[in-house]
């Protein structure tokens, strides 16, 4: 293998996830890669600490853990609430999943995402070494470069967007659109989750602002050319893998075989979110269930979906309606010995997870809009090569680009839903392996791993950023 120096890797997310010793714990798949990157490369991770502060210091924490340097900062009640809670929940989570009728556009909030980027360049800034490589993540920072820039910061620095970008028609609807994206020109490698995502971000490059395209995925508007690729994220598949025959894992499968007392398990994994479609998950359940009355006492739905970003209204909404909803359904189909759906609202640890996703026979990841969605990924991982299950897969999945041997279905028909589980509980096993060694091919060749040198060998190849004018 080449050896060649790396630069220096900074990453910046609005949240850090401290490394731990615990592989089998709560860490996703990302954090784990985006340590080993920064154990690689000598880098830091920067991101706001998740605590509060009467009033911001700009007084960064450094923490070494497990070779990974982690720098974080302490944000008021008002930036939380504006910015996070705000900004990037209430505003832009929604518009960018095509909910315009959920997003909420306030100058408050537009106001508080402006101070909390300029907040992270201001503390992040002095930390930059010259030829570092900045790779900053997500909605919640989109106008960082910018700001880095303002700032005199000349590094090549790359963004990477985990959610969708959404197409021109609904972006117009944000008050401050045009700012947004002229910001997103600051960088120097634009990365998204699907050639949907690139090819909707490039409409509005060409429609709004007149851009330029050139070979290699290159825009250009005012002078400034950036690389826009498709980029998609990854598990890391062979720790994945790994985890699903772990003692924890087989311990868990075990038990979860005996509680199903013979019964086939489908599963859904997802944090409690309207974006992922669980009330059309359940639906598409009950009518599977109302058109197979022999499948009744046959089968059973297990639902874990820990709550999420609880202070924002919308999310108490969806959780009301999801506690009515699988209520309703155990109620209509429940007997003495069966219960339909079983409705968790727990997280779990990884490995716990993997044994459930192994002990399924149906993965059900039914997102009405998702980035990527790494269950999808996680639930092939974790099956047994002589017995794998189904993979149920929304066509508005980012996975849905790659994982094209799923059976890819409609979410918002419960129809659709139904079918696919009546043909995934049929499917003999020789078209099961089939499909899941297809699936499997591509989620060990396009895993984490790969996703993260893709996106650093594009951001190492372009060029040092020019003096600004003047
Ligand atoms: P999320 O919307 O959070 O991520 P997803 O990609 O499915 O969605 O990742 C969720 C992660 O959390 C998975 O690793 C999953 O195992 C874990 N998880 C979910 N429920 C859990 C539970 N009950 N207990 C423990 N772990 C649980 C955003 C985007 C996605 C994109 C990712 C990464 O919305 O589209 O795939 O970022 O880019």
């Amino acid at each position: 293998m080449e050896l060649r120096p790396m630069s220096r890797l900074v990453i910046i997310s609005n949240r850090v996830s401290v490394p731990t010793s615990d592989v089998g714990g709560a860490q996703g798949g990302l954090s784990v890669a985006l340590a080993a990157a920064l154990r690689e490369s000598t880098g830091i991770w920067f991101g706001w600490s998740g605590e509060e502060t009467a009033h911001f210091s700009g007084h960064i924490n450094f923490q070494r853990n497990f070779g990974v340097t982690t720098a974080t900062i302490d944000l008021e009640a008002q930036d939380i609430d504006e910015y996070y809670n705000g900004y990037a929940n209430r505003t832009l989570w929604p518009l960018f999943h095509y909910r315009v009728d959920l997003a909420e556009f306030e100058r408050g909030f537009a106001g508080g995402y402006e101070r909390v980027n300029a907040r992270f360049a201001d503390t992040v800034a002095p930390l930059i070494e010259a030829e570092d490589l900045v790779w900053v993540h997500d909605y919640h920072l989109i106008p960082l470069g910018q700001k880095l820039r303002e700032r005199g910061c000349r590094n090549r620095i790359g963004f990477f967007l985990h959610i969708p970008w959404p197409p021109t028609p609904l972006l117009l609807s944000l008050p401050s659109h045009r700012e947004l994206v002229q910001s997103v020109f600051a960088y120097d490698v634009v990365g998204f989750q699907t050639l949907d995502s690139l090819e909707a971000f490039r409409d509005y490059a060409r429609v709004q602002l007149d851009a330029e395209f050139g070979e290699d995925g290159s825009v250009t508007h005012e002078g400034r050319t950036i690389r826009a690729i498709a980029c998609p994220i990854g598990i890391d598949t062979a720790e994945f893998r790994a985890s699903a025959t772990s003692e924890v894992a087989l311990g868990v499968f075990e038990r979860m075989r005996l509680s199903a007392n013979g019964r086939t398990m489908i599963i859904g994994v997802d944090r409690l979110d309207y974006s992922k479609g669980l009330e059309e998950r359940f639906l598409g359940y009950e009518r599977f269930l109302g058109s197979h009355p022999d499948q009744h006492g046959a089968v059973f739905l297990l639902q874990i979906a820990p709550p999420s970003r609880a202070d924002v209204q919308s999310y108490q909404e969806i959780r009301a309606h999801l506690d009515a909803l699988s209520g309703r359904i155990n109620g209509e189909f429940a007997d003495a010995e069966w219960v339909p759906i079983r409705y968790v609202n727990k997280g779990h640890r990884r490995d716990q997870l993997a044994g459930m996703y192994r002990a399924a026979r149906i993965g059900l990841v039914t997102p009405l809009r998702d980035g990527m969605n790494l269950v999808a990924k996680e639930y092939v991982a974790a099956q047994d090569p002589a017995d794998p299950g189904v993979l149920i897969l929304s066509r508005f999945a980012g996975a849905a680009e790659q994982l094209v041997d799923a059976l890819l279905i409609n979410p918002h028909s419960p129809e659709d839903m139904a079918d696919a589980i009546a043909t995934a509980l049929a499917m003999p096993l020789a078209e099961r392996i089939a499909r899941w060694r297809r699936l499997m091919d591509n989620i060990e060749a396009e895993d984490v791993i790969w996703w993260r040198r893709r996106f650093t060998e594009a951001l190492e190849a372009a060029r040092p950023h020019p003096l600004p004018p003047g």
